[in-house]
């Protein structure tokens, strides 16, 4: 499948790929989570729901393998770095009580993926406790039994978990195709930024398209 992207056409293997979904959770997309905590207008990312619904759809159709991940901490904060919890100047910090449950913590309302976008049996979930997904998770030996080699990307933050992650990847192997309006960033300058550096010096992290040029090469 050639999907059309910058800087040069993708070359899709679906059975050796996986969609891989940032921290697509309450947490940062809902009032009241993590993200508005932070000083930020959450509702920028409510735009890309319908698009990344889309891509999920039309790759579960297609039979593709689907990684779901959200950033998550242990109730017990063991997995939460001081340095993490006691950045900055935030209303609440990561484990403290909020309207959604307490903060960035595994098993909270907040931590939930979005209704739109619930994970279904057989898919891959991961908690991740930093901003990359490989870190301190078990993804890349899952990707390594499953046969994977090349991972399209959706989610949030565009430039902190997505690019972390796109970045990760880089460095094990994989090939990146990042979907440019299934991304958002409560920056949208440093999402155009992202996008730019990912495609950049011949893909030196991976690819970028639009999910239209996704869609239009799915089965
Ligand atoms: N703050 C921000 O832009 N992002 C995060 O803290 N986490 C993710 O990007 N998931």
């Amino acid at each position: 499948m050639t999907i059309a992207a910058q800087p040069f056409a993708f070359e899709l293997d679906l059975a050796h790929a996986a969609l891989v979904i940032i921290d697509m959770q309450r947490d940062f997309v809902e009032p009241g989570g993590f993200g508005e905590t932070l000083g930020n207008d959450v509702s920028l990312l409510q735009a890309i729901v319908p698009a990344c619904q889309a891509v999920l759809h039309a790759w579960r159709r297609a039979g593709g393998l689907v990684v779901h991940t959200r950033e998550a901490h242990r109730p017990d904060l063991s997995d939460c770095p001081p340095a993490k919890r006691l950045r900055g100047q935030p209303s609440l910090r990561i484990g403290d009580e909020g309207p959604m449950g307490r903060i960035l913590i595994a098993g909270e309302p907040g931590n939930q993926i979005i209704d739109a976008l619930a994970p279904r049996p057989g898919e891959i979930v991961l908690d991740k406790p930093g901003k990359g997904a490989f870190y301190a998770t078990p993804l890349h030996n899952l990707l390594q039994q499953a046969g994977v080699v090349q991972l399209v990307f959706m989610g949030v933050t565009t430039e902190v978990c997505v690019q972390t992650s796109m970045r990760e990847a880089n460095d094990r192997g994989y090939d990146a195709l990042l979907l440019e309006d299934c991304t958002e960033s409560y920056f949208p300058q440093f999402k155009r930024a992202t996008l730019e550096m990912v495609r950049a010096q011949g893909a030196i992290v991976g690819w970028t398209a639009s999910s239209a040029a996704l869609l239009t090469a799915l089965p």
